[in-house]
């Protein structure tokens, strides 16, 4: 009597899955500047990376003093709307404030 499994050779186990990769992921950064106002700074990291106020806070003024700093990470494509998101915003107030997006290397 024939089975469902009379054409495979090997029988399949767990470890003949392929492996899921996981997607890379991004820093999404914001650069310092000396023309973007501090709360303006304050409210795209409380508004585009859900940060409360106290960390937004921090996380600014780190940016100003050691130029650069990390908003969070992300998917490709989440990374970069975040950063195009940002960047609409300040250009709209005529700001110069910069967001970038690198990729983690593992
Ligand atoms: N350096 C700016 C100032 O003195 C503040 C600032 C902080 C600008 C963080 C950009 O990503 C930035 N007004």
């Amino acid at each position: 009597m024939s089975t469902a499994n009379d054409h495979e050779s090997t029988p399949l186990t767990v470890t003949d899955r392929p492996e899921l990769q996981k997607p890379p992921m991004y820093q999404v950064l914001l650069l310092n500047d000396d023309f973007t106002p501090m709360d303006f700074v304050v409210e795209i990291l409380r508004g585009f990376f859900q940060k409360p106020e106290e960390e937004a806070t921090r996380i600014m003024l780190s940016v100003h003093h050691e130029g650069r700093g990390l908003c969070g990470l992300y998917p490709y494509e989440i990374a970069e709307s975040k950063v195009a998101q940002v960047e609409h915003a300040s250009q709209n107030e005529g700001y110069p404030l910069r967001c970038v997006m690198e990729k983690i290397s593992c």
